[in-house]
């Protein structure tokens, strides 16, 4: 028979960082009550939560990598908002982001989930940070839970 291994929800005893940007802070601070909201509601414990703040979604992988070399942490997932502007800007910034943070979960034997919304207007970023589940810091911890859980059975 084929093994199949996957993931749950149930949170408890789990310790998560998260990591998030002041940068947009109307739209991060609901990505960070989403995120909260959801690992609160899976079990996890107010003890076993850090949340680091950070100027923009650029250091968001830097502070992040700071939390995985500590050790401490089942998974740590990294929050923001990047709105396209005018200028390349925006491109520069995503693709740090999302490289840095992608890294940081090859290099450390921890998960690093991406919850940076990319969008191309404030409309699409209110749309994904609002207080139901397409909220994308909740669809982001519950992605940390699943792949905390599931690294506990490999
Ligand atoms: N940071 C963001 O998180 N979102 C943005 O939309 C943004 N824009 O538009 O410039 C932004 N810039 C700041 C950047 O992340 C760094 O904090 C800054 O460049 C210093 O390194």
């Amino acid at each position: 028979m084929v093994e199949i291994i996957e993931g749950d929800q149930n949170a408890q005893g789990l310790r998560f960082g998260v990591v998030v940007s002041r940068f947009n802070d109307f739209i991060t601070s609901n990505l960070l009550t989403g995120a909260l909201d959801a690992f609160k509601e899976s079990g996890v414990a107010d003890d076993d939560l850090k949340v680091v703040r950070v100027p923009g979604a650029f250091e968001v992988p830097q502070a992040a990598k700071k939390l995985c070399s500590s050790g401490s942490f089942d998974a740590i997932v990294g929050l923001g908002c990047v709105i396209r502007g005018e200028t390349s800007h925006f491109d520069y910034i995503c693709n740090e982001a999302s490289r840095g943070i992608g890294q940081l979960g090859l290099d450390f034997n921890i998960p690093v989930l991406f919850g940076v919304l990319t969008t191309e207007n404030l409309e699409q970023a209110v749309a994904r940070s609002g207080p139901d589940s397409s909220n994308k810091g909740r669809e982001t911890a519950l992605a940390a839970i699943e792949m905390a859980t599931l690294y506990k059975k490999l």
